[in-house]
């Protein structure tokens, strides 16, 4: 039986690959931060009671900000490979708390890298970093490939810059099985609330069911190649699956405005939308045509722009060249765009329809 430590466990990614490696008959270990109500929602159905036997699913508290608690961990599981996935992933909130940032996402891959090293492991236990498509930030070219210039955009990309390079480091140097996934975005109803698509689609949910009028955005302009989660972490397993230790791009090679995604999602409810307005505050969109079944009305203003939104400075478009994660992984995207915004957009609205019966019968 293979075991695996995945830092980030409770996130969109951990835990869609916790499940994942568990269904391949995996021991998972995890690490979780201490908080003060539950952060476990997304593996809660994972969780087994610590008392039964042939436990394989295991979490321990941690932070990538406290090598003494990674070395212990790592002591303990000794595992055959290391997810990295924990993070501040948030780009627009690392320009509030950039230090923080700097030190979990940059300095706390060097710590699980370095315990490793420390433990003697390097010949045992081989590493997966998350590393990002944020990397190439001001546009160089498109697509952007393995071989494509950096030039980070924002301090969350300048810390996974730094990830980058201490894993590409830590492999040359001391021949450790270390390798970087430049994921671009991906998605999934398990996406944080607070990125774009699932504010989105989670926004639409509100509107439709009549709990909200508006939904407030920032740069709608800005393009994304969108992926699905779940083809992602596939991604990440067969890295480690490799010979040899190296560096893929992993992402669908397609490019979508963040406006059409909007006017995907709607279109989901059978909803069509009017943009109007050339500058960032007049930018309006309204609803053209309905849907009876839902709460919209015509020429309701769904969308507002707000400039507290936007980013001191934004990547506008990333498209990814997945030829090298194709011809030596063979892995490819499954889900389509429109298979991602499908499931989205009926997952939150199950979500506020719940919500709704609460509020209705309280
Ligand atoms: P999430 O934000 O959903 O999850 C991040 C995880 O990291 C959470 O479990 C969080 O814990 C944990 N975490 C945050 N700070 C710390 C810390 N100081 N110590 C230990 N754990 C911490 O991210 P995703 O699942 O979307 O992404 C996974 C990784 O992949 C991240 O590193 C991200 O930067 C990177 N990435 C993501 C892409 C995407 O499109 N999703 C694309 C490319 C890279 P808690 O639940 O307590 O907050
Ligand atoms: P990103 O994702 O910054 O690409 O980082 P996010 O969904 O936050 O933004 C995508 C684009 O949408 C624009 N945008 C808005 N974004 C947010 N969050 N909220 C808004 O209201 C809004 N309006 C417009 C943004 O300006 C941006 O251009 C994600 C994270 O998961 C990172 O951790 C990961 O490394 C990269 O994807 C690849």
């Amino acid at each position: 039986m293979k075991t695996a430590l995945i830092t980030g466990v409770t996130g969109q990614d951990g835990s869609y690959l916790a499940e994942f490696l568990l269904s391949k008959g995996y021991k998972v270990h995890g690490i979780k931060r201490r908080a003060s109500s539950f952060n476990t929602d997304r593996i809660d159905h994972l969780y087994q009671d610590p008392h039964s036997e042939n436990q394989n699913f295991i979490l321990y508290y941690g932070d990538l900000s406290d090598a003494t608690n990674l070395i212990r961990i790592i002591q303990e599981s000794q595992p055959d490979e290391i997810y990295n996935l924990g993070a501040m992933s948030h780009v627009k909130v690392s320009f509030d708390i950039p230090e923080y940032t700097a030190n979990t996402d940059g300095l706390g891959a060097l710590r699980l890298l370095d315990a490793v090293r420390v433990l003697g492991l390097e010949k045992k236990t081989k590493i997966y970093q998350a590393s990002t498509s944020e990397m190439y930030g001001l546009v160089q070219e498109v697509p952007q490939s393995e071989t494509t210039p950096f030039y980070p955009r924002s301090p969350y990309a300048v810390a996974k810059m730094y990830a980058y390079w201490i894993t590409v480091n830590y492999r040359e140097a001391y021949g450790m099985f270390a390798c970087n996934g430049i994921l671009f975005n991906h998605e999934s109803p398990l996406r944080g609330e607070t990125f774009v698509t699932r504010k989105i689609t989670r926004g639409i949910a509100q509107m439709a069911l009549g709990l909200e009028k508006t939904l407030y955005m920032g740069n709608i302009d800005s393009q994304r190649d969108w992926g699905h989660a779940k083809d992602y972490i596939e991604a990440m397993w067969l890295m480690l699956q490799q010979d040899e230790p190296d560096d893929f791009v992993i992402a669908t090679g397609i490019t979508t405005k963040v406006r059409d995604f909007i006017i995907m999602a709607f279109n989901e409810l059978g909803v069509t939308l009017a943009f109007s307005g050339e500058g960032i505050d007049e930018v309006a969109v309204v609803v053209s045509s309905s849907n009876v079944d839902f709460s919209f009305e015509i020429g309701q203003k769904v969308i507002q722009i707000d400039p507290n939104y936007f980013r001191p400075t934004e990547v506008d478009v990333l498209r990814g060249d997945n030829t090298k994660a194709n011809a030596k992984l063979g892995w490819q995207p499954k889900y389509t765009l429109a298979m991602l915004i499908k499931e989205m957009v009926a997952a939150d609205l199950e979500l506020f329809r719940k919500e709704k019966y609460l509020q209705d019968y309280k």
